[in-house]
């Protein structure tokens, strides 16, 4: 149980005897927090109803499977969305190349809160959708998917964290990243010559070539697959291995806030995600908050990479859970 107390800051006791207030911020910290003198801010209240409408929104221009038009006019919206809210926002064009040597017409973009500051948190997703439903069955197998979890969910909570930053601002700088071409890499069924490294192709053009160079934060946090109904999120390993101390801060906050049924704070598989890039290539130790599935016998959810991956598996209370936890975590950044 959470306990709300006002935290009255008392000004000029001059005698002892007159002491009055000059302010007020709300507080909300458990009686272990309290005990050790830590207090919690809380964060403004996340709308899953508004992520939910952005994840939608996305999904009606159809898959955003790179050099399509779909993708072409959902960037587009993307980066007025950011606009929107109030963002700096950087588009980074480039010409990526896939597994099998096509040209990807890529564009990653980033919104920048704040962008004076030293003191900066990333947040990101990738916003492009998988050209095949390789894990459905073969007729499928070169079907584009919607990817509604699989890239609009993150991009989704992202898009309603923008829209409240832009009504209280925390107190750090926040940067959102919607990275491109995460999911162009090799499809089971490919049997030719290939080069490593086909995944996350956007965000290592990121890590390599920042938005503004010598880019830094203090941490980064990945959401990939975070609409799923009773998804579970696990301690990733990759994650675990490079930015321990910032997993248990957002683990610690999801259960703080009730949501520790969906993060598990137990050890999940390790995944190579564009977290990995963010790391490798920028020294930012960033996590990645991703529906792992111990049942399931890829790893991931049953809809993972078919063309299941569709709206009508969008659960709200997932998508609450998650943005209120990182909400908790940056409006607690000083
Ligand atoms: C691999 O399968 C190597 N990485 C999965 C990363 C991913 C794909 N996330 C979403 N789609
Ligand atoms: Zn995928």
């Amino acid at each position: 149980m959470t306990v709300f107390r006002k935290l009255w800051m008392m000004c000029v006791p001059l005698a002892g005897v007159v002491l009055w207030s000059c302010g007020s911020s709300k507080k909300n910290s458990t009686p272990a927090e309290e005990a050790s003198g830590r207090t919690i801010i809380q964060a403004p209240a996340f709308n899953a109803d508004s992520a939910y409408s952005y994840i939608d929104a996305q999904v009606k221009f159809g898959p955003r499977v790179p050099n399509s038009a779909a993708h072409k006019a959902c960037g587009d919206y993307l980066a007025a969305q950011l606009e929107r809210f109030g963002a700096k926002v950087y588009n980074q064009y480039a010409e990526l190349i896939a597994y099998d040597g096509t040209i990807l017409k890529s564009r990653n973009i980033v919104g920048a809160y704040n962008p004076e500051t030293k003191k900066r948190v990333l947040l990101c997703a990738h916003w492009d959708s998988r050209p095949y439903a390789d894990q459905d069955e073969e007729k499928y197998h070169h079907t584009p998917i919607d990817g509604a979890n699989d890239g609009a969910s993150g991009v989704g909570v992202l898009l309603e964290i923008a829209r409240q930053i832009q009504m209280k601002a925390p107190g750090i700088g926040i940067d959102i990243a919607f990275f491109d071409a995460e999911d162009y890499g090799i499809p089971e069924f490919y049997e030719g010559t290939y080069k490593q490294g086909t995944w996350c192709l956007g965000s290592q053009y990121w890590g390599r070539i920042p938005h503004v160079s010598d880019y830094k934060a203090r941490f980064g946090i990945l959401l990939d697959m975070v609409g799923g109904k009773d998804a579970t999120f696990f301690y990733e390993d990759y994650s675990a291995r490079t930015a321990h101390n910032v997993m248990t801060k957002i683990w610690d906050m999801a259960e703080r806030l009730g949501y520790g049924r969906y993060f598990v704070k137990e050890e999940g598989g390790g995944v190579t995600d564009d977290h990995v890039y963010v790391n490798l290539y920028r020294q930012i130790p960033c996590v990645d908050i991703i529906h792992y599935d111990r049942n399931g016998d890829t790893g991931f959810n049953s809809t993972w990479h078919t063309v299941d991956d569709t709206m009508e598996h969008i659960d709200k209370a997932t998508l609450q859970a998650v943005g209120q936890t990182v909400m908790g975590v940056i409006y607690n950044e000083q």
